[in-house]
């Protein structure tokens, strides 16, 4: 096939705009959200600029756009010490406790923030009932003393519907603060696509710029900044998903995050770790509607067909392969004592919302049971509103019938129960010294920072770690540029060259797309849309996913990088009608270099340290001994080759 060129004989060009700030947040998610809030406090006195990029609406963008129903970290009473070892055991006994525990030290200032900014929490009333946000409006707020309700040791119920419009809200009015402290006329770019980042002309580790583009008008940015922070949430869409036909575009994790963070960290050249990690949630079957109330509040029981409680029948069968590791039963672990039965043909598995409710019912008023009914669509409506359409659908009311439960198609990410991601500096005051170079939460990058679900070996940060980890780094970000005053961002790359780069796509469409009469079925291109079937394809038969019960080994492997190969061949000739494909390509385009990290990684690791996430059917067991280590791995994007390595495990916490 011919190569594509774009001299933009075919597409009009866009404009370019060049903007010129100090610290830039790219996404405008939990992470971006809670370091331009910090940044402002630190920075704005200073004089710096301040800008964020959001590819979508910061209101409702990222992994909070529906809402939660609620907090997954809030320490409260819980030592820093005890969160470093439940995420530890969590994580399967490899983790940066020293990333872990600075969050653990910091994050509940962030929740009480979230209360001041108007987030209706659930609270206990001096005789220890609980009352939902509304009924609790005139308990004391958590920073005065009120107690939340928990679900489980870490967990807190709010009413969280509008709790990322509060947390963006805030945001905005930080950036505000600063356009109008330094004068500048726009700090704020919504619907912007950041594709790539610049590195500094004369020093390939540090970077000096980014580029995107509009989504809605025809237009590529060229930033210019001293510091960036990766915010761009996880990587879905990956492997294929469960969902089919009309149910396609339904996911458990927000389907507009792409693998940027992953993706620009390597080809910005810095340092990924446990890429090998994934995060596939057990979830309500269809609708990806999440567990965590019902386990953990409503006490809901699942079994399998048989009533069978599959984390204690299979218990011992477990033992053979992972020894202690199920002796504290976490997140990897429960998954994979229910495949165990659903490979057995034991299932459907079966989550009993209606005993449970029944239960609670006994001891409550009509009209406390109306309530607790309207909690358990709440959980939903709130949270993932297609879970509550797939009960209307099946005519299915949760205090009557059970529901299903369903292994996910895999997510990469750093910040729920996974912890892939980038390897960043920790705080400094706790670890060894290779764990902190300078700035707290940069990567290997001088000025390139991260945070939630970008910072990788540190996950159970959830929606509040996020924002916190977010602070951490935009404090330090500041502070790396009041340190560097002198440094001018430079970058080689010519803004012309970059945007035909970037609108390629559009050209292909526009020479080609009249050649058939099809514009879908074309020798000349293949559209976005087909190429992430394929690549999820790929990912889905050879690196583990649904299709073959997320068990992949060497030989699979290496088949699948001869087909990665290929889906990469492929996207150099992705076509673009219109920029909202133009995005599409771009987003496939992180997701195939997120997926080969994910893979190079997996392969590299000769064990099976995520049962219930991936198996190496030919290294089965975990293997402390050689493997109690994290994967490494930089990415060269000039020759397309990754050197993945190992880096040593230091426990901090006894
Ligand atoms: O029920 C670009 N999460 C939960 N956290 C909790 O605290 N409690 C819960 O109840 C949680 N659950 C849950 C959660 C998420 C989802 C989807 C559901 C349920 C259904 C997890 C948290 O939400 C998550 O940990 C944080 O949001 C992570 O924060 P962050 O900042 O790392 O990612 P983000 O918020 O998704 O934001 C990403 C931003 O980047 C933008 N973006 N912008 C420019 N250029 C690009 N190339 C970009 N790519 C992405 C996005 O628009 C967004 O602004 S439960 O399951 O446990
Ligand atoms: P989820 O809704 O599955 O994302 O989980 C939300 C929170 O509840 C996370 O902190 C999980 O680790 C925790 N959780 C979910 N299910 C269970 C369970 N069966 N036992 C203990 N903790 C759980």
């Amino acid at each position: 096939m011919e190569p594509k060129v774009n001299e933009f004989k075919h597409c009009p060009k866009p404009e370019i705009v060049v903007h010129e700030t100090d610290l830039l947040l790219i996404g405008g998610g939990m992470a971006s959200c809670g370091a331009a809030f910090e940044a402002d406090r630190w920075g704005t006195s200073q004089g710096l600029r301040i800008t964020m990029v959001d590819k979508a609406a910061t209101d409702r963008s990222g992994a909070v756009a529906m809402g939660l129903s609620a907090i997954n970290t809030y320490l409260g009473e819980n030592s820093a010490d005890d969160y470093v070892r439940y995420v530890r055991q969590d994580l399967m006994g490899i983790i940066r406790e020293d990333l872990v525990f600075d969050l653990g030290r910091q994050v509940d200032d962030s929740v009480h923030y979230f209360e001041d900014w108007g987030l209706p929490v659930w609270k206990t009333n001096e005789e220890g009932k609980s009352l939902d946000g509304h009924q609790s409006r005139d308990i004391p707020s958590l920073r005065d003393g009120g107690k939340p309700v928990r679900s489980g040791r870490w967990q807190i119920m709010i009413n969280g519907e509008s709790y990322k419009v509060l947390v963006a809200e805030a945001a905005k009015k930080a950036l505000e603060n600063n356009r109008k402290a330094t004068g500048v006329d726009q700090n704020l770019f919504e619907r912007v696509f950041v594709v790539k980042m610049l590195n500094d002309a004369n020093d390939p580790k540090r970077v000096a710029g980014a580029v995107g583009f509009s989504l809605r008008e025809h237009k590529i940015y060229v930033f210019k900044f001293k510091t960036a922070l990766l915010g761009t949430g996880g990587a879905v869409n990956v492997f294929r998903p469960r969902s089919t036909a009309e149910g396609m575009g339904r996911a458990w994790f927000p389907v507009w995050n792409a693998g940027s963070n992953y993706a620009m960290a390597a080809e910005a050249g810095a340092e990924l770790t446990m890429m090998e990690n994934r995060f596939v949630p057990a979830r309500f079957k269809d609708g990806y509607g999440p567990v965590g109330a019902w386990f953990l509040l409503f006490k809901a029981k699942a079994t399998n067909a048989l009533g069978e409680d599959y984390c204690q029948t299979n218990l011992e069968a477990a033992r053979k392969h992972y020894g202690k590791y199920v002796d504290a039963i976490g997140t990897c672990m429960r998954n994979h004592m229910m495949m165990m039965d659903m490979k057995d043909g034991k299932g459907p598995i079966k989550i009993h919302t209606d005993v449970a409710m029944q239960k609670l019912a006994e001891t409550m008023t009509p009209k406390e049971i109306k309530h607790l009914e309207s909690e358990a669509w709440e959980d939903f409506l709130d949270m993932t509103i297609a879970q509550a359409g797939v009960w209307a659908a099946n005519n299915m009311e949760p205090e009557k019938v059970p529901s299903e439960l369903m292994p996910s198609e895999p997510y990469l990410l750093g910040s729920h129960a996974g912890c892939a991601g980038i390897w960043t500096s920790g705080p400094g005051d706790i670890g060894p010294a290779e764990y902190a170079w300078g700035y707290n939460r940069m990567t290997t990058i001088n000025g390139l920072f991260s945070a939630g679900d970008g910072v990788g070996a540190s996950g159970h940060k959830f929606s509040s770690g996020s924002h916190a980890e977010g602070r951490i780094a935009g404090k330090n970000m500041v502070a790396f540029v009041l340190d560097h005053k002198d440094n001018v961002p430079n970058f080689s790359e010519d803004p012309e060259e970059l945007a035909k780069e970037i609108y390629l796509p559009m050209e292909t469409y526009a020479k080609y797309s009249g050649y058939t009469t099809d514009p879908n079925i074309n020798p000349h291109y293949i559209r976005p849309k087909m190429l992430q079937q394929r690549l999820q394809k790929v990912m889905d038969e050879y690196v583990g996913g649904v299709a073959t019960w997320y068990m992949t080994s060497k030989t699979m492997l290496e088949e699948g990088f001869k087909y990665l190969d290929l889906v990469k061949e492929d996207a150099q000739h992705m076509a673009a009608q219109d920029l909202h494909e133009l995005l599409r390509a771009w987003e496939n385009y992180h997701r195939i270099i997120a997926a080969e990290a994910h893979a190079r990684h997996i392969h590299f690791r000769e064990e099976t340290r995520y049962p219930g996430y991936y198996y190496r059917g030919d290294y089965l067991p975990i293997d402390d001994e050689n493997w109690k280590c994290f994967v490494n791995s930089t990415y060269d994007k000039k020759t397309g080759q990754w050197d993945v390595f190992k880096r040593d495990y230091h426990q901090l916490i006894p």
